[in-house]
């Protein structure tokens, strides 16, 4: 049955570059945006009412890159105390043999609720294939449609181990997606020779063009900056036609090169059309761990990317795994880390970065993405006034809407300070000062 509708008052619409200070409403009929106009312009027509009271109205967030089959393993079967992406990798594969459906779909659900609640729309999650029974995988494909009333997830088949690396690689990554992987996952400067990694980028392709499915790898995820898979995947893209359809993840030896070398690459990003995933969350935590001082920060040149025209979004990547064991599932702490290790504090910056969770992922995700009249009913309400201030506070999801159906809410937080020789509060504030 279709919602009855939704009325929206006194909302800052995104992006709010463009708008200024106006406030808008906005219309709700069914599962689509009906209507926005000048505050008080539109008759509400009996649907049901709230008043954002000049809040920010965002599209949903966009997840473009998390593990959902590791979430909240932290700790199972013992903590990574290197903090390195080799151990974590080492006690992930320590922890898959004792995998079980209803282990994974439970982690899975839980941190997909901590997701959407905070305004997350769209998720894309890389599933690990390197088990020959595909436990993980088999459960995230039911929890995909058992989750669709509250969020759009999409699976991608992630190698972890290897595909020319472990038994049966291949054949694993083609059952992955018979079984219904939504898009190609990889991982080659994991495998055991450069050779091996540039014959798994290529197998890719291959499996691209038979499947007609898209790919977003793991690429060059270390400070070694001699790891360089990402130009065999730019080179491919363009050969086979499949400009907007790659996407490439961590990418982190990009911090590590030189900068001739930096420059000719993103040349070519460019030209093929690739989308680069920065999960700023884990690699300022697992990169660098090799160096004394000074120390890399192990981030993709996601300042650099952006200014050349290379669409760059921003993943969480991991919520209390092997890998990092904190996260809460909010896409506004891993664009708050990204700002920072990206040195993206202008004031246009952050507005810029805004992007890299909303529109840029879905770009990535070929959804589209936005609110605009006819588009469907899916935004948030942000207890906030702008995108700059959604980067500062990470403020609460007031309202969660998918398909003109609010799917989740959040109260604000409020404080009262106590003065002394006082018996009544005499300030109500709300932390950090907003509203
Ligand atoms: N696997 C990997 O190869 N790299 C990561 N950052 C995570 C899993 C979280
Ligand atoms: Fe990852």
């Amino acid at each position: 049955m279709a919602p009855a509708g939704l009325f929206v008052r006194n909302a800052r619409i995104h992006p709010t570059t463009s708008t200024g200070e106006a406030l808008s409403d906005l219309a709700v009929d069914g599962d689509t945006i009906a209507a926005i106009a000048p505050a008080g312009a539109l008759p509400p027509d009996g649907r049901p009412e709230l008043d954002a009271a000049g809040c920010l109205l965002s599209p949903p967030l966009v997840d473009p890159h998390v593990h959902m089959d590791a979430v909240l393993t932290v700790g199972e079967p013992r903590y990574n105390e290197s903090g390195t992406l080799i151990e974590g990798i080492f006690t992930w594969a320590e922890r898959k043999p004792s995998l079980t459906h209803a282990d994974v779909k439970a982690r899975a659900l839980e941190a997909i609720r901590w997701e959407v609640a905070q305004g997350t729309g769209l998720i894309r999650s890389h599933v690990d294939v390197c088990d020959p029974n595909l436990v993980a995988l088999k459960a995230l494909l039911e929890l995909r449609e058992e989750v669709r009333d509250i969020v759009d997830l999409r699976l991608i088949a992630f190698p972890q181990d290897g595909i020319l690396s472990f038994p049966n690689g291949k054949e694993l990554m083609r059952e992955a997606m018979r079984l219904g992987c939504d898009v190609i996952g990889g991982i080659p400067h994991y495998e055991w020779t450069r050779d091996d990694g540039v014959e798994e980028v290529h197998f890719l392709f291959d499996l691209a063009r038979e499947t007609g499915a898209p790919i977003d790898l793991h690429c060059d995820e270390t400070d070694d900056e001699q790891s360089r898979f990402l130009e065999v995947v730019a080179a491919r893209t363009m050969r086979d036609g499949m400009e907007g359809r790659v996407v490439a993840g961590h990418t982190t030896a990009m911090g590590s090169y030189n900068d001739n070398y930096a420059f000719k690459l993103i040349q070519i990003l460019r030209r093929a059309g690739v989308t680069i995933v920065a999960n700023p969350l884990d690699n300022i935590v697992l990169q660098g761990r090799f160096d004394t001082y000074p120390k890399r920060r192990g981030m993709t040149r996601v300042k650099e990317l952006d200014a050349a025209g290379i669409n760059v979004a921003c993943g969480h990547d991991s919520i209390m795994d092997p890998w990092y064991p904190l996260g809460r599932g909010s896409m506004l702490d891993a664009l708050s880390m990204l700002v920072h290790v990206a040195q993206m504090t202008g004031r246009a910056e952050l507005f810029r970065a805004y992007e890299m969770v909303t529109t840029n992922p879905a770009r990535a995700a070929e959804v589209p993405w936005g609110v605009k009249e006819g588009l469907p009913a899916n935004f948030v309400v942000f207890d906030c006034a702008d995108e700059a201030e959604a980067v500062r506070l990470r403020p609460a999801a007031r309202w969660v809407v998918r398909g003109g159906r609010i799917v989740a809410e959040t109260e604000p937080a409020r404080s009262v300070i106590h003065r002394a020789g006082s018996t009544t509060p005499v300030s109500f504030i709300k932390p950090g000062g907003a509203g």
